[in-house]
């Protein structure tokens, strides 16, 4: 059976100015990338600190990379899903919209999305640690083992941020302005644990947001929801963008 959202979210999507949806990795589990947490997390077998910080990468930076190489195949061969699509559509109808996305494989832009903020990097990105020369993904394979840059000699790594790293400072203070100014926020497919990303929902709500949760489970964010939908975001971010479709549509249905 196909899930309903209520008359009054209805409304309240057709009547925001500016809508903000904020994603995470739940987001992407149905084009095949597997999540980071949870039971099919990849880090249900993985720890992150093990893989995602400066200091493991110092540390062993060939099973840093095998883990960025093998994810990079992953991510090389999917396509975005009905959940990507609908925020697409999404843009195209509301006055604002704006995503704000703690993911790195560039699956909303390549669905559509023009105005995407992404907080922790691209995974098709890298570039040397010594000189900042950035590498495309070519260079990359290309290369066996650990990428060294030819010009300087440093070691090349992925233009995403791990642990202790700071944001992108355009990227951060952009999602803090759409949060402050959002009427309507939506968080979508995070577990909302890493900071300081899981606290833009929370600004959002502060500066007078609704704040909508979409996740098959629960998460800390859902006590603070003013309405959490238990499933899929292909599932309900279609539904919510009929929803506003049907708002463009009201007044020719009445010519
Ligand atoms: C579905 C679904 C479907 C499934 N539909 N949903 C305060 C207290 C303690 C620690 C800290 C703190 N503030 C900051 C920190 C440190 C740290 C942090 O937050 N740690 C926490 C774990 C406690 N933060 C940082 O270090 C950040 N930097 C920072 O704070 O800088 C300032 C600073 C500088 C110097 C010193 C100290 C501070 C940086 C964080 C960087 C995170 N990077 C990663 C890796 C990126 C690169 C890579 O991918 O390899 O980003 S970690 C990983 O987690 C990745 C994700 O973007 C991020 C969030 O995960 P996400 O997206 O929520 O995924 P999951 O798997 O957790 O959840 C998926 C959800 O989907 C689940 O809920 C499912 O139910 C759901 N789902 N199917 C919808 N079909």
């Amino acid at each position: 059976m196909t899930p309903v959202i209520s008359p009054g979210l209805s409304r309240r999507i057709r009547g925001a100015r500016s809508i903000v949806a904020f994603t995470g990795a739940g987001v992407s589990a149905e084009s095949g990338v597997p999540t980071f947490r949870g039971a099919d997390g990849i880090w249900s077998k993985l720890k992150p600190e093990e893989l995602a910080s400066m200091g493991a990468f110092m540390k062993n930076p060939s099973m840093v990379w095998e883990w960025y190489a093998h994810r990079k195949k992953i991510m090389s061969g999917i396509t975005p899903n009905p959940g990507h699509y609908a925020l697409a559509r999404m843009e195209n109808l509301a006055p604002s919209f704006a995503v704000i996305t703690q993911n790195i494989d560039g699956l909303h832009r390549r669905a559509g999305s023009r105005t995407v903020y992404e907080l922790h990097g691209n995974i098709e990105r890298n570039y040397c640690m010594k000189c900042g020369t950035p590498y495309g993904d070519d260079f990359v394979v290309a290369s066996s083992g650990v990428p060294v840059c030819p010009a300087c000699g440093g070691l090349v790594r992925p233009d995403v941020v791990w642990f202790g790293e700071m944001l992108p400072e355009d990227a951060w203070d952009a999602s803090v302005r759409a949060a402050e100014g959002a009427d309507l926020f939506m968080s979508v497919g995070t577990s909302a644990v890493v900071y300081p990303a899981a606290s833009l929902p929370l600004v959002a709500k502060r500066s007078g947001a609704y704040l909508l949760e979409i996740n098959p489970e629960p998460t800390p964010l859902t006590p603070q929801a003013d309405e959490y939908l238990q499933g899929a975001s292909g599932v309900f971010l279609p539904i919510l963008a009929d929803a506003l479709e049907g708002a463009r549509r009201l007044p020719h249905s009445h010519t």
